[in-house]
């Protein structure tokens, strides 16, 4: 599929566009980033690492498609829904050349209805630079796990050369006027390629992950490039003031005279061009979500999952395989809290889904095996003929088992270590029948959201999680639903469309 409905770019008005390159040169230095370029009305044109869709090839040779799923689908598909435009990414299948990947695109029946632009990649630029350079690098580093980190100088280069691949792809798709809004760890060279390019675009990029402290991102030798790199763009969002800072911190750390005419706003100037900064707290799609999960298929799958459950609390967690998601601290903090409160024994249920992520990468793969052990030594030491204490699945739900389960939880256990946002947290707030209690770590992004709301806790610390299950056990009815009144609310309010209107409004990018 092409970059445009139709197939065709759309040219740049030529005499407009010669006089907008004079007006650029003469244009004084204006503190509101992407305001020296015109702000079309052109579409939003999406870059991402992954496409929404998944393709595989079978034994037969014919290409099938699924679903991704992730947080940033989860946010970035309703967007894109409703605003049109292209979607630029991988869809999983090594080595199949482009001609292939956007044939088997356009034929794929549950396609979405905005146009998909595949990139491809070799099964080596699979291994170096998704398994490797991201995966390997700078997700670790990103969440402040720098002993998890693989720095290998190979994977450096493989990372450089799909950005850049990325950016031609978007340099030939995109139409003269569109915002290119690039997506996340794995395209931050983008920007830079693009400009390389001769592009001329109104460029964004959003960081999905938190932005790390300069201690730690002193440690990478290709820190420099990067956060250089990102001043490319004309925004630059993030999950949090947290990370905002940081990264500006790192720009003042590394890129020399970025802040020489110290504008008031706080944010860094490249080669005379501004360069604006700030905090998006992303979001879910509410009304969709809402009425996804109050459909009659999903409330049969709840009575079915209550029907199940008897007189049991259900406390329910749901997480990719990550070790930032702080599963064995959960399942920590679960095994105290049985083992100080005889109450719960026999009365509460964890069920705990592990979405199959990354698991050919080692650190995940012992994630992995924490987690079982954990599981089994917890039912081992609580369990009776009668009640298991843990239900763990090692599976991926259809969307309405997940709103089901939402749907029936009492208790939604949410305790990554770190965390950009954590949508799990959001999509339970909107989809519970509101009588749960969301057990949240103070050290997801959603934390800020949900201060509240939600019972904070520090997974590091069994003793915080397990207080704060009893709590939740024994919180009275009132109390918790004026706690989802509140959290619903908090979600309603600022959805992922009023997220995308900030953003844009923000950099004064929109059309
Ligand atoms: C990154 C950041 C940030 C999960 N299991 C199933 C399933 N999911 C969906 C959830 C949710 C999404 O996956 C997970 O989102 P998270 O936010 O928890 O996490 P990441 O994938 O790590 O996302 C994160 C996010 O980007 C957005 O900016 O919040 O901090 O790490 O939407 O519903 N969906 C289905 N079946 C499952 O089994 N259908």
């Amino acid at each position: 599929m092409s970059g445009t409905p139709s197939g065709a770019r759309r040219a740049r008005p030529s005499s407009r566009s010669r006089r907008r390159g004079w007006e650029r040169r003469l244009a004084p230095l204006s503190p509101f980033g992407g305001s020296n370029r015109r702000r079309g009305a052109g579409r939003l044109s999406i870059a991402s690492n992954r496409l929404p869709v998944t393709l595989e090839c079978g034994q037969d040779g014919e290409w099938r498609t699924s679903s991704a799923s992730g947080g940033l689908v989860t946010a970035m598909d309703p967007v894109l829904r409703s605003r049109k435009g292209s979607w630029t990414g991988w869809v999983g299948a090594p080595d199949a050349g482009q001609e292939v990947l956007s044939r088997a695109l356009a034929r794929t029946p549950d396609r979405p209805p905005y146009s998909l632009q595949a990139v491809p990649l070799t099964a080596q630029e699979e291994d170096l630079f998704y398994r490797g350079f991201a995966n390997e690098v700078l997700w670790p580093l990103f969440h402040g796990f720098p002993d998890r980190w693989n720095p290998e100088p190979r994977y450096w280069e493989a990372y450089r050369a799909v950005n850049r691949r990325f950016a031609r792809s978007l340099a030939s798709t995109a139409d003269w006027d569109d915002l290119i809004w690039v997506h996340d760890y794995h395209l931050m060279l983008t920007g830079k390629e693009l400009r390389a390019l001769g592009s001329d675009h109104r460029l964004a990029f959003f960081l999905h992950i938190p932005f790390p402290p300069l201690h730690l991102l002193e440690r990478m030798p290709w820190a420099g490039e990067l956060v250089e790199a990102l001043c490319h763009f004309d925004l630059l969002g993030f999950q949090t003031r947290g990370s905002q800072s940081n990264y500006l911190d790192a720009a003042r750390a590394f890129v020399p005279g970025a802040f020489s005419h110290g504008l008031a706003h706080g944010d860094p100037i490249l080669q005379g061009r501004a360069i604006r900064t700030g905090a998006f707290p992303i979001s879910i799609d509410s009304t969709e979500f809402s009425a996804a999960a109050h459909g009659p298929v999903v409330e049969a799958m709840e009575r079915e999952i209550r029907r199940s459950l008897g007189n049991q609390m259900l406390i329910l967690g749901v997480d990719r395989l990550d070790y930032s998601k702080g599963i064995p601290e959960k399942l920590r903090g679960f095994d105290l809290a049985l083992e100080r409160s005889p109450e719960l024994r026999g009365s509460v249920l964890l069920k705990q889904l592990v979405v199959p992520s990354r698991d050919q990468i080692p650190a995940y793969r012992k994630t992995k095996d924490e987690i079982e052990v954990l599981v089994r030594s917890i039912n081992q030491r609580w369990g009776t003929d009668a009640w298991q204490p843990v239900e763990y699945l090692y599976a991926s739900w259809s969307r309405s088992e997940l709103l089901a389960h939402y749907r029936a939880a009492d208790v939604a256990l949410v305790t990554p270590l770190n965390d950009g946002m954590n949508l799990v947290a959001k999509e339970y707030a909107v989809a519970n029948q509101g009588s749960g209690v969301i057990i949240l770590s103070a050290f997801a992004g959603a934390a800020a959201e949900f201060g509240f709301e939600a019972l904070l806790v520090d997974p590091s610390e069994p003793d915080s999680v397990a207080v704060a299950i009893l709590s939740a056990f024994q919180m009275p009815m009132r109390e918790r639903r004026a706690r989802m009144a509140r959290a619903g609310t908090t979600v309603r309010i600022q959805d992922v469309h009023g997220w995308v209107r900030d953003f844009l409004a923000e950099g004064m990018l929109a059309g």
